[in-house]
């Protein structure tokens, strides 16, 4: 009842109108407010504010025409009572009075400069807009300087701006001169530490303790908390050490036949590569992050453009050929991690971004990158590390892999995928894959897919990870999405980085910039 509007008309002006009826015309004076309560007895006093009521100038007489009470409608109270005039009767307070007109025409007034004021605005925005997009597009601002300079001009290697400006958060070239003094075989994760004779030796695990196996794992760019275990070192022939930590530095101490212990260890420098899936890209199927939580999206000013994986919380493995020329700006990358179905507002910013010196612009061979992210990845069911492979891991021909992306879903498709996608597909020799490939494929490059067509990576793809079920029932990164001749086609099946000729360049970067 109290909702309804009509049903407030009534009770607000009613009384009044009866006393307008009876003649007494008069002046009311200051305006006052009538209870609700006195207006109306079947309203509570606590309703609703009553009905404005405008009072008209002091005149005798028959009230002007806009003055005239409101002739009741035939069945029901007058839709637009109008101006009403009452005697306070004793014991009623005159109602409280505006000018409802007032009200309408101050509106009325206002609203030409409030329109104004937001057209105005509202115009500034879209300039505001669009001279951004095309300084974005277009041109870089050199903060030092104070100078514009055209975009293609940023991250060219050559300095433009005062103090090197434009050049100092490119994509950073690093040579294979770096290399790590560890490395981890793939069968066990047994350690091995190269010696001052420049051979690789076996770890025993006399005296090796948590401070050792920290220090191993900082050697190769891991800094979580490493777990380690001693193995029978009875199947291994070689050189066998001992460990001491100087300023935690790890340093061989190189023995003279076995282990006293008889045993060597085995380390596992991040809990990674966790096989939660118990049993698309081009005839793919949709997945969940869930089965693949080492997947990350790279997207560049907000459009995702390459995949890419999680190594640790801080390094993500990826592929050189992402970064093309105008793409070097290590701030206009954004890493999402975490969802199966792509945000692009939850993402990691990027802090650097590595590719090898041998990588040519455009060209095939050594398409691997390493992005530093600003800060760590906190891990989750849908964010983790996947394993990188031991420096002797070898698949056998037709080994079953597995890669993931958001990659088109059709050769030559507009878009990409909406959802993350996954294909299981068959590793194929390098001698079948390179009569395709007029000999293109290198040692450092690995063929997988189906001969028959169907099953492949495809643009978007790229960077993204190439995994299978390790020897240690961890899964493991052996590819890094590279190339193919378009997507699916038939004996054309997809290209990818081999990531065992990389793990030294990778491991070194991740050393230096732990
Ligand atoms: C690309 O353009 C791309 N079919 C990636 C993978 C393949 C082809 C193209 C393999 O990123």
């Amino acid at each position: 009842m109290v909702d309804n509007p009509a049903e407030e008309e009534v009770s607000s002006v009613s009384p009044l109108n009866t006393a307008g009826a009876n003649g007494a015309r008069r002046n009311i004076g200051p305006p006052t407010r009538v209870p609700q309560s006195a207006a109306n007895p079947t309203r509570t006093a606590n309703t609703r504010n009553p009905r404005p009521i405008r009072v008209p100038p002091a005149s005798a007489g028959v009230p002007a025409a806009g003055n005239r009470p409101p002739v009741p409608r035939p069945g029901g109270p007058p839709r637009n009572p109008g101006p009403v005039r009452g005697t306070p009767r004793p014991g009623v307070r005159p109602p409280h009075v505006h000018y409802k007109p007032a009200k309408v025409s101050l509106l009325r007034r206002l609203c030409v400069p409030i329109t104004t004021v937001v057209l105005v605005l509202a115009s500034l925005v879209v300039i505001g807009i669009l001279i951004k997009v095309v300084m974005d597009n277009y041109y870089y601002f050199c903060i030092k300087s104070f100078k514009f300079i055209p975009l293609d001009k940023w991250c060219d290697g050559q300095a433009d701006c005062a103090g090197n400006e434009d050049e100092l958060r490119c994509v950073q070239r690093v040579d294979f001169s770096n290399t790590t003094i560890v490395r981890l075989s793939d069968s066990g994760s047994i350690l091995q530490i190269l010696t001052s004779s420049r051979t690789w030796s076996y770890i025993c695990s006399d005296g090796f303790n948590a401070a050792s196996a920290k220090a191993a794992c900082a050697e190769i760019g891991y800094s979580s908390k490493p777990t380690f275990s001693s193995v029978s070192a009875a199947s291994l022939n070689g050189q066998f050490s001992n460990v001491q930590i100087t300023d935690s530095e790890i340093q061989v101490v190189p023995i003279s036949g076995t282990c006293a212990s008889g045993s060597v260890i085995s380390l596992s420098c991040i809990d990674c590569g966790s096989n939660h899936k118990k049993e698309r890209i081009i005839g793919g199927q949709e997945t969940s992050i869930e089965n693949s939580p080492w997947q990350v999206s790279l997207q560049y000013m907000g459009q995702h453009s390459c995949g890419g994986s999680i190594l640790t919380p801080r390094f993500i493995l990826s592929a050189a050929h992402c970064f093309q020329k105008g793409q070097q700006q290590v701030d206009r990358w954004r890493v999402e991690s975490g969802h199966s179905r792509l945000t692009y507002t939850f993402a990691s910013q990027v802090d650097k971004i590595f590719i090898p010196t041998s990588y040519i612009l455009d060209q095939k061979p050594n398409d691997i990158a390493i992005l530093k992210l600003k800060s760590d990845l906190s891990f989750s069911a849908g964010v983790e590390p996947i394993c990188l492979p031991g420096f002797d891991s070898n698949l056998q021909p037709g080994a079953s892999l597995t890669v993931t992306g958001w990659g088109h879903t059709v050769e030559g498709g507009g878009a990409v995928a909406s959802t993350l996608q996954e294909v299981i597909i068959s590793l194929i020799p390098n001698a079948v894959c390179n009569q395709e490939y007029f000999g293109q494929i290198t040692e450092n490059m690995m063929c997988a897919g189906q001969l028959s067509g169907g099953k492949d990576t495809c643009q978007g793809d790229s960077g993204g990870p190439l995994v299978s079920l390790g020897p240690n029932s961890r899964i493991q990164q052996n590819g890094v999405v590279s190339w193919g001749d378009g997507c699916g086609r038939k004996n054309k099946v997809g290209v990818y980085t081999k990531v065992v000729p990389y793990l030294q360049w990778v491991t070194s970067i991740m050393k230096v910039e732990l």
